[in-house]
């Protein structure tokens, strides 16, 4: 069957995504919860290759040391049973009143603390069920008013929090990779470290760097009004694309978790030819829920739909690369020339004198139309399926 999702493909969903309950700031929940162990059954029906977890995803925050035990257990006999795999798991620093003013970066020493050991018991988890990927989406790290005067120290406490996190990991022999998760907002009025960019600057500043990378989420650089694809290459050229979190959403809205490629058909197909081209080969995870309007049918349906509009990009992002008038087009907008790039390549005495003597036809280069229209309309036509 054509576009068929299978475990080679690395699609892994949450426990959180399909198993969403439809529950939104104004109305309550609209599907009854669904069994950990349940959701990695239907996943592995459905050709997925993994399933990703907060701590309290699979473990309730009040179970005691048996309960876990044996919820563990269930789910490590349906990951058995169905080969499915965790190669991701996180901490749910959100949830909890506790956590309502920050987590590593609250301004009480008590809840700063107490995030960490959280989180120290979720990596335990996390390592437990082979995750190698542990992110951190800081939800609750930001701000509504600024009166506390906290940012400075946010972000101090922010880089010893993961300092701290990194050098447990190490000491243990879990190896780890960190991947940091960028929202500019929502749940709080600003979040911490609200974009790509941002994560990548303050990556540099800790103590070690070369552990930590990014786990971009379509949905929250919408939010930001950036372009998804643009940021995925800045994090891809610092070596930093560690995992990434596929969804869609509407520019200027509350975080929708759309269905993957249900809006911006465009930059998702951009989207799936970077990821394709650069050599990616981490989990295209999806970080969705069906609609609120949904039953669990629909859920399903949501499910399959995210890895059947992957396939179907990437087949066309294959014909792209194989559509001989689109390929011409290319060649002829990135205008070569030997002889320059010999010149601009690397800086030395000779080549900035050569480069100062040089003479360019600016009214030339000015005149010069790329045929960007073209190349674009012939990029639509191909989506649309008529080339
Ligand atoms: C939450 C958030 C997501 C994060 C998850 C990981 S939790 O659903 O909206 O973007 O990736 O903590
Ligand atoms: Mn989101
Ligand atoms: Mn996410």
């Amino acid at each position: 069957m054509a576009y068929e999702p299978k475990p080679e493909h690395k699609f892994t969903f949450g426990l959180w995504t399909v198993g969403n309950v439809g529950r939104d700031p104004f109305g309550l929940p609209t599907r009854p919860p669904l069994e950990p162990d349940y959701i990695v059954y239907k996943l592995a029906e459905i050709g997925a290759y993994g399933v990703n977890l907060h701590d309290n995803d699979l473990i309730p925050v009040e179970a005691t040391e048996a309960e876990r035990e044996r919820i563990l257990k269930r789910f490590k006999k349906a990951l058995q049973d169905t080969g499915l795999v965790v190669p991701m798991a996180t901490t749910n620093l959100f949830g909890d009143p506790a956590f309502k003013d920050g987590a590593f970066t609250s301004p009480d020493a008590r809840v700063r603390a107490y995030a960490i050991q959280k989180t120290m018991r979720a990596m335990d988890l996390g390592a437990e069920l082979g995750a190698k990927t542990y992110v951190f989406w800081g939800g609750r790290e930001g701000a509504e008013v600024d009166a506390g005067g906290n940012v400075l120290d946010a972000l101090a406490h922010y880089r010893e929090a993961l300092n701290f996190l990194a050098e447990y990991s190490e000491d243990q022999g879990y190896g780890y990779r960190f991947a940091l998760e960028p929202k500019p907002n929502e749940p709080r009025g600003d979040i911490y470290l609200p974009v790509v960019g941002a994560a990548l600057g303050f990556i540099a500043t800790l103590d070690k760097p070369h552990l930590f990378g990014l786990n971009p989420e379509v949905a929250h650089e919408t939010m930001a009004g950036l372009n998804f694809v643009h940021a995925v290459a800045q994090a891809i050229d610092a070596g930093k694309l560690f995992h990434i979190d596929l969804n869609d959403q509407k520019m200027g809205r509350f975080d929708q978790d759309l269905r993957f490629g249900a809006e911006n058909l465009k930059t998702a197909f951009f989207l799936v030819k970077l990821l394709e081209d650069s050599g990616y080969d981490g989990p295209r995870h999806f970080d969705a829920h069906a609609l609120r309007t949904e039953d669990e049918a629909g859920v399903w349906e949501f499910a399959k739909g995210c890895m059947r509009t992957y396939l179907i990009l990437k087949e066309k992002a294959e014909r792209f690369g194989r559509d001989r008038e689109i390929q011409d087009l290319i060649g002829a907008y990135k205008v070569q020339d030997k002889a320059l790039a010999r010149l601009t390549a690397k800086y030395s005495r000779e080549n900035a004198r050569a480069l100062k003597g040089l003479e360019f036809d600016r009214e030339a280069l000015g005149r010069r139309g790329p045929g960007l229209e073209w190349l674009d309309q012939l990029t639509v036509e191909l989506l649309l399926g008529v080339r």
